[in-house]
């Protein structure tokens, strides 16, 4: 359990999709890793998810990003959804202001499935669309402070920054659990010859079981 999975990356991290229904969610998992995209996109149904493995801070982290459905009827056992999840992107539309007054919906959702540390990235999806925008950039932006949560507007269609939402999440994911792993290891009284970036292998466990508060972000180190 604590030794690594495989040797094609350093790090899985398992981030998940939230948002009403018709937002993007779909578009924006298939544009980051096939980039691909559906104008006519039926409603997910159930789980779906798929990865994509990408360097972050020269670590190679594979991104394992669960999509469901933003209507409750089609949705998935919540706490099975959010179990080990270190990172969320939370999706709104621009042009529907219902898709973003239901964003405190969606955080209380987190607050009570989700790890008390995870990541939380806020997108405004379909920014091509801005004749017909509803949501303000400033409102979202004013929203995300208050929050304490990044933001960007982000295109599925025209894959405007749907990498860097990635890549601002599994970086932020990233140096949480080094500073995890540091802590640990001056508890361990290890010392610093071994800390990340220096030949040690930091697993996230997602192997332990739902009742823990603490399980998404425990880390095992693997000495070099
Ligand atoms: N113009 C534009 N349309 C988009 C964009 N992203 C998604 N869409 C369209 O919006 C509709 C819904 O997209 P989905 O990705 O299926 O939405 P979803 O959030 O997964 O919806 P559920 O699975 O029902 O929760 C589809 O018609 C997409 O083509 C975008 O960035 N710009
Ligand atoms: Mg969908």
């Amino acid at each position: 359990m604590a030794s690594r999975v495989d040797h094609e990356y350093d790090y899985l991290f398992k981030i998940v999709l939230i948002g009403d229904s018709g937002v993007g969610k779909s578009n924006i998992l298939s544009r980051f890793t096939r980039n691909e995209f559906c104008l006519e996109s039926k409603s997910t149904i159930g789980v779906e998810f798929a990865t994509r493995t990408l360097q972050v801070d020269g670590k190679t982290i594979k991104a394992q990003i669960w999509d469901t459905a933003g209507q409750e009827r089609y949705r998935a056992i919540t706490s099975a959804y959010y179990r080990g999840a270190v990172g969320a992107l939370l999706v709104y539309d621009i042009t529907k202001s219902q898709t973003f007054d239901n964003v405190q919906r969606w955080l209380r959702e987190l607050r009570d499935h989700a790890d008390s540390n995870i990541v939380i990235m806020m997108a405004g999806n379909k920014s091509d669309l801005n004749h017909l925008r509803a949501v303000a950039e400033q409102d979202g932006q004013s929203l995300a402070e208050k929050e304490g949560l990044s933001f960007l507007e982000t295109s599925a269609l025209e894959a405007y920054n749907v990498e860097k939402a990635f890549q601002t999440v599994l970086t932020q994911i990233y140096h949480v659990i080094s500073k995890k792993a540091l802590a640990a290891q001056e508890a361990n009284g290890s010392g610093a010859s071994a800390l990340p970036g220096q030949g040690t292998t930091i697993n996230v466990d997602l192997t332990q079981p739902l009742n823990s508060q603490t399980w998404a972000f425990s880390v095992y180190l693997v000495p070099p």
